[in-house]
């Protein structure tokens, strides 16, 4: 099969409140035709059960359309609908046991926000992406990490050569001094979620991102 393709540049990250009330299919719909290149389906509340049929609903829209579904945490449910990969972060164990239980073709990425934490993330086939953050403080994860900074952002990049995502904080405001530290994509909430139109919220951020990757060539 071989290691599923994924495309860091705008990753929409969802979160259950935030999507309502126009839902979450629809929600994510828009932010594709809006040009979203990857999707998590983010959700510390629901049981298993509605877990595992928010993603596999989500697969049925995101398949045809050729983005991949990344699901937060529930690595075994991640296996069991046939999602494209996994995200966990530091205190969710050891990124070697996850990759273990969903084998190597799925994606992994695990979030890190210290140059420690940077150190420590294992390439060679284990983690496949990095998210770094938060960029800045936000009202969506309430027990996130201090916030680093586009400065921060920017020293971390060097210290890992996995590709990394940029998340927390991020919107049209900053979305382009966030690309430009040269980060292989802006990952985001409530920019998407709570837009009053979520397709062109994500068309914007998915034009800023294409015009500083331009500006960088
Ligand atoms: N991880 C670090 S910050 C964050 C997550 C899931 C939330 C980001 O939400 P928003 O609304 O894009 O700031
Ligand atoms: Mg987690």
């Amino acid at each position: 099969m071989g290691k599923t393709p994924f495309d860091l540049s705008l990753y929409l990250v969802t979160d259950p409140a935030l999507v309502e009330p126009r839902g979450l299919l629809a929600t994510v719909e828009a932010a594709v035709r809006g040009g979203v290149t990857l999707v998590q389906l983010r959700d510390k509340t629901s049981d298993d059960r509605d877990f595992a049929a928010a993603a596999e609903a989500l697969l049925a829209v995101l398949k045809p359309r050729g983005v991949p579904l990344i699901v937060n945490d529930r690595a075994a449910i991640a296996k069991a609908v046939g999602a494209d990969g996994v995200h966990i972060g530091q205190d969710d164990g050891d990124p070697r046991r996850v990759r273990d239980l969903i084998g190597p073709d799925m994606i992994l990425g695990l979030s890190a926000g210290t140059p420690a934490e940077f150190a420590a993330a294992p390439g060679d086939g284990i983690v496949d992406y990095l998210g770094v953050g938060p960029i800045r403080a936000t009202g969506t994860k309430p027990d996130h990490d201090p916030p680093i900074g586009v400065e921060g952002l920017a020293r971390l990049l060097p210290l890992c050569p996995l590709p990394k995502v940029a998340i927390g904080g991020i919107g049209p405001a900053n979305a382009e001094a966030v690309a430009a530290t040269g980060v292989e994509g802006v990952a985001v909430v409530s920019a998407i979620c709570s837009a009053p139109d979520p397709e062109a919220a994500a068309r914007s951020l998915a034009m800023i991102i294409r015009n500083v990757r331009a500006a960088r060539r």
